[in-house]
C-alpha cells in the first residue's frame, strides 16, 4: 500500500476520473448528493497527472439496469437477473443525451481516453474494468498495461458504485490503488457507502486526501 504523505505522480500513474456526468450531480436523473462538489478538486489532482483517463456511463434507452425495463419494479429495487443481483436505477445517462454528458465544469484538456461503460443492453457496468456480469472485460486493465501503469488513483462518481467497483477490480488485476475519497461523493444505498470502507481496508485500497498530490506540488 502507498502511505498517505505527499507524493508526486509519474510516468507509471494514472488518475481515472469516474462518471463527472450531468446524470449524476444534482438536478440530474440519478444525483449523487453534492455530487457537483468533487468536480474542482478532480481538477486540481488531474492537473498533476501526466496520465489521466476519464469514464462515462453511457448506456442504451430500454437498457436493463433501468426499472422501466422491469415492469411493476421501482428504483432501487434488487431483481435477479442472468449474472446474480442487480440493482434497478431511474433511466439514466442515456447514449447522446445531456444527462450523459461531462459537466462542463470537468476541465481536463489532457485526457487521453474516455472510456465508455454499460453500453451492452443486457450488461450493467458499475466497474470501468468488467461488467457486472464479472466476465466481460472493458479492455481497460489490458489499455493500462500496455502502457507502463503500475498504480490506479480514483476520484469521481459514486463512490459505493463505479468508483468502488472499479477500485476492487484494479486491486484484483494487480494494480495499487488508492482512492481519493476527499473528491467522491456516496450515493448511500443500504449502508453501500459504509460497506465500500469497509471491502477498500479488506482488500488493501488506500483512501488517501486529494492533499497528497496538491499540497505536494506547492511544497515543490
Ligand atoms: C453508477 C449506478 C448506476 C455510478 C452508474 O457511476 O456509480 N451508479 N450507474
Ligand atoms: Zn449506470
Amino acid at each position: 500500500m502507498i502511505a498517505p504523505e505527499a507524493y508526486v505522480p509519474g510516468s507509471s500513474d494514472v488518475l481515472l476520473v469516474v462518471d463527472i456526468q450531468h446524470d449524476f450531480c444534482p438536478g440530474g436523473a440519478l444525483a449523487v448528493p453534492r455530487g457537483d462538489e468533487v468536480i474542482s478538486a478532480v481538477n486540481a489532482l488531474a492537473r498533476h497527472f501526466p496520465h489521466v483517463v476519464l469514464t462515462q456511463d453511457w448506456h442504451p434507452s430500454g437498457h436493463l439496469s433501468f426499472a422501466s425495463s422491469h415492469p411493476g419494479a421501482r428504483p432501487y429495487e434488487t431483481v435477479d437477473v442472468d449474472y446474480g443481483a442487480q440493482i434497478l436505477w431511474p433511466d439514466h445517462c442515456v447514449q447522446g443525451t445531456r444527462g450523459a454528458a461531462f459537466r462542463p465544469e470537468l476541465d481536463v484538456p489532457h485526457a487521453e481516453l474516455v472510456l465508455r461503460k454499460g453500453y451492452h443492453r443486457g450488461i450493467d457496468s458499475y466497474s470501468a474494468f468488467y461488467e457486472n456480469d464479472r466476465r466481460t472485460p472493458t479492455g481497460l486493465a489490458s489499455y493500462l498495461r500496455e502502457r507502463g501503469i503500475r498504480r490506479v488513483f480514483m476520484a469521481g462518481l459514486a463512490f459505493d458504485f463505479c468508483v468502488r467497483f472499479s477500485a476492487e477490480d484494479a486491486r484484483r488485476i494487480g494494480f495499487d490503488v488508492v482512492v481519493f475519497d476527499d473528491a467522491c461523493r456516496a450515493i448511500d444505498v443500504g449502508g453501500s457507502a459504509a460497506a465500500t470502507y469497509e471491502q477498500f481496508q479488506a482488500l488493501g485500497i488506500a483512501c488517501h486526501p486529494s492533499a497528497c498530490v496538491t499540497d505536494a506540488a506547492a511544497q515543490r
